[in-house]
């Protein structure tokens, strides 16, 4: 996992977008976005553990490649990059391919762009901002936990999700 402020710059967007700024991982922390490496080969162990404290019940495996997904594949890839928020914490375990997720850091507004590679587990809080897109690659496997029932529907950035109870929780645990 590397984070870096992304450049903004229009054009492709599998494309790295590094502004050469690097984000700290304080940074990332004050913002509720916390990561491990956990290698693939024999995680499950692990990740069991991770999902048991945090009380994570339930999981599923996605594929975004044009393979995996098949016909639904364009419109998904173009939602995935709108911004949006989630009603829960969600955690993204990558199994194989790369991507990256860019969150919004508060109260800047910027993006800063997470590159996930094999072994990278993302913890997306409730209420933040961010996008998701394939790089070059243009595959991945992740495992996607939830705590409770699958609340994965996004909610693009607009005035109702300014007033969303889960998007005022955020901003008031991030102070
Ligand atoms: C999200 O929340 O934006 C996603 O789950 C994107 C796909 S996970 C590789
Ligand atoms: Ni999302």
């Amino acid at each position: 996992m590397r984070a870096y402020y992304f450049d903004n710059i229009p054009g492709d967007q599998r494309l790295p977008h590094d502004s050469t700024r690097p984000v700290a991982p304080e940074t990332l922390a004050a913002l509720k976005v916390s990561s491990w490496a956990i290698p693939v080969e024999g995680h499950e162990e692990k990740l069991n553990a991770i999902a048991r404290e945090r009380g994570y019940k339930n999981r599923d495996t996605i594929d975004v490649s044009k393979a995996g997904m098949g016909p639904i594949y364009e419109d998904k890839i173009k939602g995935f990059f709108q911004e949006h928020m989630h009603e829960d914490e969600e955690i993204r375990y990558i199994l194989s391919g790369s991507g990256f997720f860019d969150v919004r850091e508060t109260p800047t507004d910027e993006w800063i762009r997470i590159s996930v590679t094999p072994g990278d587990l993302l913890v997306i809080p409730e209420g933040i901002y961010h996008r998701f897109t394939l790089d070059e690659n243009d595959n991945i496997k992740a495992l996607r936990l939830f705590q409770d029932e699958p609340k994965w529907v996004p909610y693009n950035r607009g005035p109702d999700t300014d007033a969303n109870p889960h998007r005022i929780d955020y901003l008031r645990s991030i102070g």
